[in-house]
């Protein structure tokens, strides 16, 4: 753990009142209201999400028990059955038919608009051309999409015939998407001719056809046209949309599904080995996004809600699609870059659609904060009412200047902090009751019971640094890792007995306060996106220059961390800036350009413990430009030490 962290959120003493106007209108307004909930829903769990569950979901059979147990395995809410579809769209459309659900922009400028009504005409063509292509419950639907209403469609019309969506980033290189398409078993990609950034136009398609040829197994292809360039065609294998889904019958029922039906799965690195597919359910993960959505952004009729996350992450599957529609709410969708045409295009996004609720990541705010004011200033920013951050720490600078500048001290900022694995958000402030500290994601939510251990799994006082855990299981859990219990046993359940392991140091103030301290384990987080550092070490070794690499975060002021890597090559002499720049493109061919090293450092060796571990810490000191520190007497050679300052020089 970076002790450096530790000391810098130590000395924060700033702490902010909800605005009275805000809390005036809040579901929850004092800290009385959430102390009394939180009490009686961590005093008896079962009652209370048994509650919610009733409250919050329409049923169309209800459940007979509340949670099923067997540890590290859940079930919740067996024997009811729901449409995960119905829930989002169905049950709307007497009140909220006419009310935007989505309300999309693309990088051109081009606009789209769906009510609930529409929306939910769109889902039931989908699904209806799903089924006519053969895609049945429980089969894997392969999501590699712009974003764009298509892409919402797609995952709502999944749910609503049983099919398990998989949704791949499409930064994600043909490789990542062909492995993830094998471990997953997909039938069918849904993606789209390319989608617009910055200008260009990425090649989706044409990454599908690759990643096809590397896994044949998928049967079919269904492909929007989003930009209209010219793509190969498979007569065999490929449909258009337009073609299929919009001409499919919009009348469609939805069927209702065990509560622990297969809803997604999702792929997040893990500290060794491939990403894991991680596996969430349907009611329980419903019925956490909804809970949470609702009480966490304070969500109203006419707050129109802007989660600037792509749905390619957790956070655009739970707080751009799941949680706000199951709410009624209006959601904004943009397809582009925070910076194209220019660098005020999200300012120019929220006054024009008169976003009120902004969800964003600490790494976006830290580069319009390097873009300047001029950039905002053109802009009115009034509808604001409530920011939000998620992905990774948030300095307190970042976060200072995010409520001033951006919500001119009159918005609650909604640190949140939760993962992949937990579904839902698990600790956040509410906003019309929390007091709030830069960089402090404050409280548990209802429901929820985290704590600081120790590496024997005994509680923590107050302030000092642990492990950060989950007590007791919660209905939007992970269910396992696709294909791989063994592994979802061993890396959540098996560090602490009974507690769930969430990867994160952190430590609790004497307020109650969670300060995350960021991941103690391989994982980098590099703009908010987790990247194992053993996926890019793989990457490098299968270069055939390369005879080992180990790869270290490096701090970076805009993306939290960079990538450095040290490689050791077969013959020395080939490492030049050629190499140097191959070897960055090898990467990327790799995983996708979200995982391009910032360097890469050509070294005679890497420095080795007796056992032969690799000496992680004393590289990244190294990538760092520190003097290394600490024990070095495991070290197997220490002149290896001086060629990599040589080297790094
Ligand atoms: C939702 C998401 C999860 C990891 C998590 C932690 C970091 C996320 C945070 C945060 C501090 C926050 N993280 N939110 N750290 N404060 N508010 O990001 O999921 O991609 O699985 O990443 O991100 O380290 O363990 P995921």
């Amino acid at each position: 753990m970076n002790d450096h962290h530790i000391k810098t959120v130590l000395s924060e003493s700033r702490e902010f009142p909800p605005p009275e106007a805000f809390q005036s209108r809040a579901h929850i307004q004092s800290m009385e209201a959430y102390e009394t909930l939180w009490k009686a829903s961590c005093d008896d769990p079962e009652r209370f999400w048994g509650e919610q569950a009733k409250n919050l979901l329409h049923w169309q059979e209800d459940f007979t028990q509340v949670l099923d147990w067997k540890a590290p395995y859940a079930r919740w809410f067996d024997g009811g059955k729901l449409n995960v579809s119905e829930n989002c769209l169905d049950r709307h459309l007497d009140k909220l038919g006419d009310k935007p659900a989505i309300i999309w922009e693309g990088e051109p400028g081009d606009k789209a608009t769906y009510t609930y009504r529409e929306l939910h005409q769109a889902v039931c063509r989908c699904a209806n051309a799903l089924s006519d292509m053969g895609i049945q419950a429980g089969d894997t639907v392969s999501l590699y999409m712009p974003m764009i209403p298509e892409l919402a469609i797609a995952v709502l019309a999944c749910a609503r015939i049983g099919a398990i969506h998989s949704v791949v980033f499409a930064g994600f290189s043909a490789e990542a998407l062909a492995e993830r398409n094998r471990d997953a078993s997909a039938k069918l990609v849904i993606t789209a001719d390319a989608l617009w950034r910055r200008g260009n136009e990425l090649a989706l398609k044409d990454t599908v056809d690759e990643a096809l040829r590397i896994y044949d197994k998928v049967d079919k292809v269904l492909v929007v046209r989003r930009t209209g360039r010219s793509i190969n065609w498979d007569s065999g294998r490929d449909h258009w949309w337009h073609d299929t889904v919009e001409k499919a019958n919009a009348d469609h029922k939805a069927q209702g599904f065990p509560s622990e039906q297969a809803l997604f799965i999702l792929y997040t690195s893990g500290s060794t080995g491939k990403p894991k597919g991680i596996l969430h359910t349907s009611a329980g993960y419903l019925l956490g996004t909804t809970l949470s959505s609702r009480y966490i952004f304070d969500l109203k009729d006419d707050d129109v809600y802007w989660c600037t996350a792509d749905v390619g992450w957790i956070t655009g599957h739970s707080y751009v699609v799941y949680g706000p529609l199951s709410n009624g709410a209006t959601i904004f969708m943009y397809e582009g870059a925070p910076d194209f045409p220019h660098q005020g295009r999200f300012w120019e996004l929220i006054e024009r659609y008169k976003i009120s609720i902004f969800y964003t990541a600490p790494t976006a705010i830290r580069a319009f904060m390097k873009w300047g004011e001029d950039a905002i200033e053109p802009f009115d920013l009034s509808s604001l009412r409530l920011l939000g951050t998620v992905g990774e720490p948030i300095n307190p600078e970042a976060w200072m200047w995010f409520r001033e500048t951006i919500g001119k001290d009159k918005c609650p900022i909604v640190d949140t902090w939760w993962q992949t694995e937990t579904g839902s958000i698990m600790i956040s402030p509410l906003p019309g009751a929390t007091p709030t500290v830069p960089g402090t994601a404050t409280k548990p939510f209802f429901g929820i019971q985290p704590d600081i251990v120790d590496q024997d799994g005994q509680s923590l006082a107050d302030n000092q640094g642990g492990y950060l855990v989950i007590r007791k299981p919660w209905p939007s859990m992970l269910r396992t890792i696709h294909g791989d219990s063994e592994r979802y046993e061993k890396t959540y359940w098996s560090h602490f007995k009974s507690l769930y392991f969430t990867g994160d140091g952190a430590r609790r103030d004497e307020k109650g306060n969670f300060w995350i301290m960021g991941r103690i384990d391989d994982v980098l987080n590099v703009a908010g996106h987790r990247l194992s550092t053993m996926e890019i070490e793989s990457a490098l070794v299968s270069h055939p220059h390369v005879a080992e690499a180990a790869v270290v975060g490096k701090a970076d002021d805009v993306k939290g961390q960079a990538i450095a890597c040290f490689v050791t090559l077969h013959d020395h002499e080939l490492g030049d800036p050629a190499l140097n720049q191959s070897l960055k493109d090898h990467v990327v061919q790799h995983i996708g350009a979200l995982a391009r090293p910032e360097t890469i450092i050509f070294t005679k060796a890497l420095p080795k413990t007796r056992s032969g571990k690799i000496m992680r810490r004393l590289l990244r000191d190294v990538a760092a430009g520190e003097e290394a520190q600490g024990d070095m007497t495991t070290l197997e050679d220490s002149s290896i030490l001086e060629d990599l300052k040589e080297s790094s020089a």
